[in-house]
């Protein structure tokens, strides 16, 4: 019937193909659908996370409330209100350390990391936001981590999104990178402290997650 011939045995690299790395930038590396074997596991690991550290709208030190929910696992979490952006050991909602970095999560980082050129990458603080449709963050630098050569691992799951990249000044014109379900980006080196944000979510609806987009922003922070 026309079938293509295969071969006959399987190799490792058909078995476990090398992730498909693509360098978006100076010291940032897109690794197309590398979180997608797991994405069941880890949007169920969120909800467990999130059933003792509720999602939340933070404040920023300016008054606004943000568009994105938010909660954190690991030893420390990253918050906002009107004093500032800080990291911290307990969740100031609940008084109570913020949930358990899930190993799950903790090793699809440091794979993530390796496959970008990172060999010894220990998370301590998983951000993890949530995207109803419209909502965006505004261009921002994340400069509240002790150790810059570490580097930022960031999974998306859910709906798609516009990922604005910029450059270190705030002027510069971001590039627009799309983000899709599954895909994990490794920011390190220069591209540490580029100005990015994330254009507002179109409305849809995907078979994991319904009507939202889950991002998990994974750093060394202390
Ligand atoms: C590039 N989150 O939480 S993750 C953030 O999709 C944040 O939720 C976005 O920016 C999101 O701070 C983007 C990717 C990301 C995170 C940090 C970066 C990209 C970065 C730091 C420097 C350069
Ligand atoms: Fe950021």
């Amino acid at each position: 019937m026309g079938g293509r011939d295969l071969p006959l045995t399987a190799t490792r690299d058909s078995l476990f193909p090398p992730p498909d790395v693509v360098a978006i930038a100076d010291g940032a590396v897109l690794l197309s659908g590398f979180a997608e074997p797991l994405a069941e596991d880890l949007v169920l690991t969120v909800g467990r996370v999130a059933a003792s550290a509720p999602f939340r709208h933070l404040v920023t030190p300016g008054g606004y409330r943000m568009s994105v929910a938010m909660t954190n696992c690991g030893t420390a979490g990253w918050v906002s209100d009107r004093t500032g952006y800080r990291y911290t050991a307990t969740d100031p909602e609940t008084g109570r350390p913020w949930p358990a970095m899930p190993s799950l999560i903790a090793d699809l980082a440091a794979r993530a990391a390796a496959a970008a050129g990172f060999d010894t990458y220990a998370a301590d603080a998983c951000l993890i936001n949530r995207y109803a449709p419209g909502s965006r963050l505004s261009l921002h630098q994340d400069r509240n981590e002790r150790d810059a050569a570490m580097p930022i691992v960031s999974v998306s799951l859910g709906l798609p999104a516009t990922f604005l990249f910029g450059g270190l000044r705030r002027a510069d014109r971001p590039r627009r990178i799309g983000l899709r379900h599954g895909d994990v980006v490794v920011w390190g080196g220069p591209a540490r402290y580029a100005f990015h944000g994330v254009a507002p979510v179109a409305d849809d609806e995907h078979p994991l997650t319904g009507r939202c987009r889950l991002n998990l922003t994974l750093r060394r922070a202390l």
